[in-house]
């Protein structure tokens, strides 16, 4: 990492998509003003794994603030430029069964958990593949819902909220993002009643 003026707002944690479980995280310090940081952690290669980066004012990591991600010396990614979070997924996905493809979501609900829902639904039989319905989240809390769909269709994936002011950030700051074999194709939390993406299998 580059520090920007405020490293004592950015966070990280990196937690093991298949238990749910932090493995590492780091708290930045007002000590580290326009300097770089640099960590490293061991990880099993048979594991996949999401870096979570977190900014406490909602600014990223500022104009100068950058972050990068390396696996055995080879860049995965770099950024900085986020709001309140930005996640990345890495490591050895679960293969699905059949050429089927790996959906990942990635959903922190607010303080109204209840009001979050989701379907993905093919959009040529119209039929909702998978569900969350009202009521199935507890508040301020991470899931990680992982899913094998059928290759070469046309889905959608639609987060929808009951109260109409999304998942961030009047009520605490939730955050969704959903990734495609390992891509992430969407993030968010600011919306008002859903929230769509069609995307290809
Ligand atoms: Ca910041
Ligand atoms: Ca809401």
């Amino acid at each position: 990492m580059i520090m920007d003026e405020w490293p004592e707002e950015t966070s990280w944690e990196i937690v093991s998509v298949q238990t749910s479980e932090s493995v590492a995280s780091y708290q930045a310090n007002s000590n580290q003003k326009f300097r770089p940081v640099s960590l490293t952690q061991c990880l099993d290669p048979t594991e996949q794994y999401m870096l979570i980066l977190k900014d406490t004012y909602g600014d990223g990591m500022g104009a100068t603030g950058s972050y990068e991600l390396k696996v055995e010396g080879e860049t995965v990614t770099a950024g900085g430029n986020f709001a309140f979070e930005d996640t990345v997924v890495f490591g050895a996905r679960r293969i699905c069964p059949g050429g089927q493809k790996n959906f990942l979501l990635i959903l922190e609900t607010d303080s109204y958990g209840f009001e979050t829902s989701w379907i993905i639904r093919d959009n040529t039989s119209l039929s909702v593949l998978y569900r969350a319905r009202l009521n199935d989240y507890l508040d301020n809390k991470r899931y990680l819902e992982e899913r094998c769909l059928p290759s070469d269709k046309s889905m959608k994936f639609l987060i929808r909220d009951q109260n109409n002011d999304g998942i961030c950030c009047g009520g605490g700051r939730g955050y969704y993002a959903i990734y495609l074999e390992g891509r992430k194709l969407q993030e968010g939390g600011k919306f008002t009643d859903a929230e769509g993406r069609n995307f290809l299998t």
